[in-house]
């Protein structure tokens, strides 16, 4: 694959990802998220990548859904039809990150705004440079947070802080966002991109099939009893606990050494 609206690099088992389009603070065209859709495809079935860390190039992570691209596509007295758009466009690429079978890692390198801001939420870490800002810009041009937000934000943050975040259309801060629990590590700007590509490059060491059930157990969680719950983490018990990794973490414990996962 030979992305022109990504930059595509490999360190070890991390899929490191960065969005390329930095004269627009790397704007969602639709080329990007096709590209974005196959590239994160393609890792979730390549079994040497073990992690994706997801970045900006610039001084912006993504200012959300293009919209050159979306005045350019309205005609007069004709309505864009934004929900079709989301369905083909937004909705692979947030798919393939929630259901990719290995962490995916957000480093917030600058602004997100609108359904960039939503998609690095939707990873399962997300770590930001200091100087990093996040929008929900769609009120500001009369419309509703999508790209998942009105699903992952309350979850994260609650229903007080999410409600007058997207409704007043307001920049948080990256110690804010820390702070209200959006993200996990805010780190010096200087510093993020080796920051964040060591906390992908752990993850990546991890027992992969294990990490993947953790985000599938999490997710399930959202709308599970708790008696469901406990049942499924003890059928995920017994297909994790069948791995190589598995037995690896036991007999490094007794031991005493460091466990070498494989991820399988
Ligand atoms: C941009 C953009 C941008 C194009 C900066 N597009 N060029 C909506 C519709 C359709 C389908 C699906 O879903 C959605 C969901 C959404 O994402 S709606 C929300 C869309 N995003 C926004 O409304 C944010 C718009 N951008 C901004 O408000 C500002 O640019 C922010 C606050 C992000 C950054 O401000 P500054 O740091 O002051 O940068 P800037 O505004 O000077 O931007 C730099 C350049 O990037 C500039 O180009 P220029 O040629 O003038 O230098 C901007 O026009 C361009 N750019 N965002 N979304």
């Amino acid at each position: 694959m030979n992305p022109e609206t990504l930059i595509l690099e490999r360190h070890d088992a991390v899929l490191r990802v960065v969005l390329n389009r930095p004269e627009r603070l790397n704007a969602l065209s639709d080329q990007l998220l096709r590209e974005l859709h196959e590239t994160l495809a393609a890792a979730a079935d390549d079994d040497a990548v073990r992690c994706v860390l997801l970045t900006g190039q610039g001084r912006g992570f993504s200012a959300g859904a293009d919209l050159r691209d979306a005045a350019s596509a309205a005609r007069p007295g004709e309505p864009i039809d934004f929900g079709a758009r989301l369905e083909q466009t937004y909705h692979p690429v947030l798919r393939a990150i929630r259901g990719m079978p290995k962490p995916v890692v957000a480093a917030v390198n600058g602004v997100a705004a609108g359904a960039g801001c939503n998609i690095a939420l939707a990873c399962d870490v997300v770590v930001a440079a200091r100087s990093a800002r996040f929008i929900q810009a769609f009120v500001r041009i009369g419309l509703v947070p999508d790209a998942g937000g009105t699903w992952t934000i309350p979850r994260l943050i609650g229903r007080a802080r999410a409600m007058r975040w997207m409704m007043t259309g307001d920049e948080l801060d990256a110690e804010t966002a820390e702070r209200w629990g959006l993200v996990t590590e805010v780190f010096d700007d200087a510093e993020l991109a080796d920051r964040a590509l060591a906390l992908a490059t752990r993850l990546a060491q991890g027992p992969t099939l294990a990490l993947a059930a953790i985000k599938r157990l999490i997710d399930a969680s959202g709308t599970a009893d708790f008696e469901s719950q406990i049942a499924l983490e003890a059928r995920t018990q017994t297909d994790v606990g069948r791995s190589t990794d598995t037995i690896e973490g036991i007999s490094a414990f007794l031991e005493k050494r460091p466990p070498k996962f494989t991820g399988r």
